[in-house]
């Protein structure tokens, strides 16, 4: 099996110059319910295969006018330790090219600070869409586990703006009270009257430095089932939508780095089309915000022979 695959079936433009980079990430060391993680980003890029090149949101065809280049896997070395491991990952994306659109397609979510780390080094802000408070300092040995992503970016000197969250305990809560790096949005606040507006208002209001980082497990189970640690509650599609597009109304918005994480496939596929779609739109909006319609016709989707 080859260890590069494609998004839409298009070829692989060459790294430097294209406008995506999406890195393939099968981490998966700390799971601690539904395995799985580390088959997602096959599967996922195989879906892609099953979308429109046209996107109906932002109503155009992004890979008309942008190039994509899905990276070689970035392999799991058994013999490293988690540090070696997570320090391989940082340096390796830091060499990349800074000036596209970065995408890391997971595998775990303890891959989220390793990536932050090369592509935003200095203090920015992270949107956290997600299920779980992830801020543990430690989990079952590890500070590399899936539950401690929030901590090491604290410790990385961003804020965090966090939502959707439904699952966290006692010293967490405490931590964020405390702590005015965190903006905590609980998943069951979002229902309160105006909150989920006063959300998309923080979201739209982000300056500087932004890395958005999605655990698909933010979504309700019932749409995207196909999670490692599931939790009742949570967005639905449209909600994520309207993320999305707060955050990339802002033109040019400084966006470092997005990372879709902790999805494990199921057999529905559903999950992995939502997945896949997911990219999609990211792509979409990001390159919409760029105002990439307005250049040449030299994308992808125009090297390959069939509409
Ligand atoms: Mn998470």
């Amino acid at each position: 099996m080859s260890d590069t695959s494609q998004f839409l079936a298009m070829p692989n433009a060459p790294v430097d110059g294209a406008n995506i980079l999406l890195l393939p990430i099968p981490l998966e060391r700390t799971v601690s319910f539904k395995p799985g993680t580390a088959d997602a980003p096959r599967a996922i890029l195989e879906t892609t295969e099953q979308l429109e090149f046209y996107e109906e949101d932002a109503g155009w065809s992004p890979f008309k006018h942008m190039q994509i280049s899905v990276l070689p896997e970035f392999a799991d070395d058994k013999s490293q330790s988690d540090a070696e491991l997570h320090a391989r990952l940082t340096s390796h994306v830091a060499s990349l090219p800074a000036d596209n659109l970065f995408i890391g397609l997971g595998g775990e979510h303890s891959l989220t600070p390793s990536l932050v780390e090369a592509r935003m080094p200095e203090p920015g802000t992270v949107l956290f869409l997600d299920a779980h408070a992830d801020m543990r300092s430690s989990y079952e040995g590890s500070k590399y586990s899936h539950a401690c992503p929030v901590s090491r970016l604290l410790a990385q000197g961003h804020k965090i703006v966090m939502a959707g969250i439904r699952s966290i305990y006692e010293s967490e809560v405490e931590r964020v009270a405390k702590d005015p790096n965190i903006t905590l949005f609980l998943d069951w606040d979002l229902q309160g009257k105006g909150q989920w507006e006063s959300f998309l208002q923080k979201v739209n209001s982000l300056e500087g430095p932004v890395y958005l980082s999605i655990d698909m497990d933010v979504f309700n189970p019932a749409e995207v089932p196909g999670v490692g640690t599931p939790q009742p509650g949570g967005f639905s599609w449209y909600q994520l939508i309207e993320v999305l597009e707060s955050l990339f109304s802002r033109k040019k918005i400084d966006l470092r780095g997005v990372d879709v994480v902790e999805l494990v496939p199921e057999t529905s596929r559903v999950s992995e089309m939502t997945t896949a779609k997911l990219l999609l739109k990211i792509i979409s909006f990001w390159g919409s915000a760029n105002e990439f319609g307005l250049k040449p016709q030299n994308g992808s989707q125009m090297q390959i022979g069939y509409e």
